[in-house]
């Protein structure tokens, strides 16, 4: 329903969270376009605070928005520019997180990273410029204290201060013209989209007016939307209030996949519109997000790096599947600490291809990397031949692909592949291992790596 981040049917987005610039330029060229992926979703690349008070610089100092300046802690105007143009000539979009709910919290106050001043508690944003009016105010919001504290409320959610975030008022025609104004400016820097930061904490009718006023895309069609909205079917706001407007994350994904891996007898559940999950043409899917992997924004059992065997097979499952747009994490790791921000360092590359410096890099782990081609090559396609023993899944694309799992690391057994006779390289280990479909499109499936146990092939793929 809604367009790809036009990059010409390419399914898969990545999010390179906390990247710097020149580092995601450099991964657009070597990596990103050769492995199919459609874009990166980098952090937001406005103005914000700097936080040295409560802790050293965390990661989430970049959801505290001083100004639309263009210097962040991943980099300045020049190198933003830079990467974007270098992602996009090799055919990698750049997806924008836009923080556009709230500016800078309370008790804050100082220069941000572009130099601006600016005082919270004051309300005054004059890098903007903002000013008193052009906030919520905290003493009519229906919460007592300011902050958001009832979730059942849609006037509380929206209307008070998240965590104690200083809440704009989307209704005031001049925030909208300033919030589509920087975005515009990403479109005219070559931007193709951008992910909506709290838009559970603004009114759909608000983020409409402002996606009124940007801009198509220099290559035509409108430019690429997704919606944060945390709905566990916990509260008054849901995820359909907003799917008029773009795509919308899919939080209980994160959950049910997590269930699917642990016991595959549920993978044939893990999407559920019994429990009000959103119809797959307007979910963005993915097994964890930068919050939920570190216990912010919420809740649920979920699957990380840290997990490395099942996550590999949650993400590898999540791609072959035909739910929703998908999009990968990649993250880092510097110590357990959830407030810890990223690596201080470029990120590096090893010799087999892995990430070093403290930077995960799922998306280059190669049973998730490789199935980047698969989504794109059973595009369009449904599920066939589901077969599920509680320990082995199975099921094929269409007539494009095959893909199987085998939970205790290993499979000997005949499938029903429903693709045309042939021998098909198995793409997760570069072709280490041939498939072979017969004449009425079975084959028999090997599988002994146990820390990475999963098949799949692809029409059209390597041989
Ligand atoms: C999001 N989605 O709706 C982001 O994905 C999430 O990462 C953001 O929260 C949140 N919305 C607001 O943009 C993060 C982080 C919070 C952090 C805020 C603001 O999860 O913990 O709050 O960014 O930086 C921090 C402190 C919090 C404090 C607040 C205001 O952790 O204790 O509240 O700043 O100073 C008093
Ligand atoms: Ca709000």
């Amino acid at each position: 329903e809604f367009t790809d981040p036009h990059c010409n049917g390419k399914q898969v987005i990545v999010h390179l969270f906390e990247w710097r610039w020149p580092d995601i330029a450099l991964e657009c060229e070597r990596y990103l376009s050769k492995k199919g992926y459609c874009a990166v979703q980098v952090s937001p690349p406005n103005e914000h605070v700097v936080v040295t008070k409560d802790y050293p610089r965390p990661w989430w100092e970049v959801y505290q928005p001083v100004s639309y300046k263009l210097t962040s802690r991943c980099g300045n105007e020049d190198q933003f520019k830079d990467m974007v143009s270098r992602c996009k000539k090799v055919g990698v979009r750049v997806i924008v997180d836009g923080v556009i709910n709230h500016m800078a919290g309370l008790g804050r106050s100082g220069t941000g990273t572009a130099g601006s001043s600016f005082n919270s508690d004051n309300l005054d944003f004059p890098g903007v410029p903002y000013r008193r009016e052009h906030f919520n105010d905290r003493s009519t919001c229906p919460s007592g204290d300011g902050n958001v504290n009832n979730y059942g409320d849609p006037n509380n959610v929206r209307n008070c201060y998240l965590v104690g975030l200083t809440d704009l008022n989307q209704g005031v025609e001049y925030v909208r013209d300033k919030i589509s104004g920087y975005f515009n400016n990403l479109i005219d820097i070559g931007v193709s989209g951008f992910r909506i930061d709290a838009a559970k904490h603004m009114w759909p009718a608000d983020i409409s007016a402002i996606q009124k006023r940007v801009k198509d895309l220099p290559e035509g069609g409108k430019a690429f939307w997704a919606h944060e909205v945390i709905d566990q079917n916990d509260g008054a706001i849901k995820v359909g209030e907003y799917t008029s407007l773009g795509y919308v994350t899919e939080m209980r994904y994160c959950q049910k996949i997590a269930q699917g891996v642990h016991n595959f007898g549920e993978l044939g559940n893990v999407v559920d519109y019994g429990w009000g999950m959103t119809p797959s043409a307007n979910a963005l899917v993915f097994v964890d997000n930068h919050d939920n992997q570190r216990g912010h924004g919420g809740g649920g059992n979920l699957i990380t790096h840290k997990t490395p065997r099942d996550y590999k097979m949650a993400q590898a499952f999540t791609l072959a599947y035909n739910y929703g747009f998908v999009r990968v994490m990649s993250s880092y790791f510097f110590g357990d600490d959830s407030d810890a921000g990223p690596p201080d360092k470029d990120v590096s590359i090893n010799g087999d291809g892995s990430c070093g410096n403290g930077w995960v890099c799922e998306h280059r782990w190669a049973p998730i990397a490789n199935m980047v081609a698969f989504r794109n090559a059973v595009a369009g396609t449904g599920i066939e031949h589901w077969f599920d023993s509680g320990d082995v899944v199975a099921f094929a694309r269409g007539n494009k692909g095959f893909f199987a799992m085998a939970k205790q690391g290993n499979l000997d057994q005949t499938f029903r592949t429903g693709l045309p006779a042939g021998e098909y390289c198995d793409i997760i280990h570069d072709c280490q291992q041939k498939v072979t479909v017969d004449g009425s499109g079975n084959a028999h499936v090997h599988i002994s790596n146990n820390e990475e146990p999963i098949v799949a092939i692809i029409v059209g793929g390597p041989t």
